[in-house]
């Protein structure tokens, strides 16, 4: 049985700061649990990240549904809490267009998402231009802390057309610039170990009591990402603060899953 390396050795080796960081803050808070907070208002995110922050490593943004958007009132807090409780920031703004629109997109307009996420994403089907476009970003505006960027190799919804040789483009797209690209977003561990890239496998479709919506969301459990598919850290949306359910209780509740299957999963 193959062993795999626990979240610390791997922060040590880690070619890149961020992925560095993150691993080591989720060894050291025990946590691999990312929550996703889609919500309409400033109000509701930064209550649900006060009340997830003590459980999460990561915290993950669609800054673009909020109706009162704004640098000073979203951002700033939201950055207090992290530094508070001691997570990351991902935008999951999944780019998708070629480099010199994505590095005006990920800089410029309201969002200014270089500026303030820790780690962001973006889709493979316009080529590598993608990711020299988005560095540049962070080369140009002169960000002195680190960035990541992972990319969308698969995914959760149903019918999803990234798999096969897109997926595997996708791997490819990611070896042109290790120290930028920390990993995917996937359903499955990529690329192997083997090639030498410790990739972060983050997976989002991840839910105890749901399978799926009715607009094409599935989800699986903890155990079966992390153990059976090699994943690093799960992603909870609804799970975790969907209409009537206690977003304290199940904080608590993923993480523990979460953390249980990743000792099963490093044979502890
Ligand atoms: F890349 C992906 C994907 O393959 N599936 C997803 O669900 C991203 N997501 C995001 O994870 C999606 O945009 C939501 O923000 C989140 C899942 O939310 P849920 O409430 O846990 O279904």
């Amino acid at each position: 049985m193959t062993t795999f390396p626990t979240y610390e050795e791997r922060a040590a080796k880690h070619p890149s700061p961020v992925a560095s960081k993150l691993l080591r803050l989720m060894d050291e808070k025990k946590t691999n649990l990312c929550a996703s907070l889609d919500v309409l208002t400033t109000k509701e995110l930064l209550d649900l990240a006060e009340i997830l922050g003590p459980n999460i490593c990561l915290l993950k943004t669609h800054v673009d549904i909020l109706r009162d958007f704004s640098m000073e009132n979203t951002i700033i807090p939201l950055k207090k809490i992290a530094k508070k409780h001691n997570f990351m920031i991902f935008e999951d703004r999944k780019f998708a267009d070629i480099g010199n629109t994505v590095k005006l997109q990920y800089s410029s307009g309201v969002y200014q998402i270089v500026k303030w996420a820790d780690i962001t994403n973006a889709h493979g089907v316009t080529g590598p231009g993608i990711v020299a476009g988005l560095k540049q970003a962070v080369i140009e505006e002169k960000i002195e802390e680190p960035r990541g960027l992972l990319m969308l190799a698969e995914l959760s919804s149903k019918g999803s057309l990234a798999h096969g040789e897109y997926t595997k483009g996708c791997v490819e797209i990611a070896k042109t610039d290790k120290n930028f690209v920390i990993g995917f977003i996937a359903q499955h561990e990529m690329g192997g170990r083997s090639d030498g890239f410790d990739w972060l496998i983050m997976t989002p479709g991840v839910g105890l009591d749901d399978k799926g919506d009715s607009l094409g969301q599935q989800y699986r459990t903890v155990e079966e990402v992390i153990v059976e598919s090699g994943s690093d850290i799960i992603i909870v949306g609804r799970g975790l603060f969907a209409k009537g359910r206690d977003p304290k209780v199940e904080g608590l509740r993923y993480r523990k899953a979460g953390w249980d299957a990743y000792m099963k999963r490093v044979g502890k």
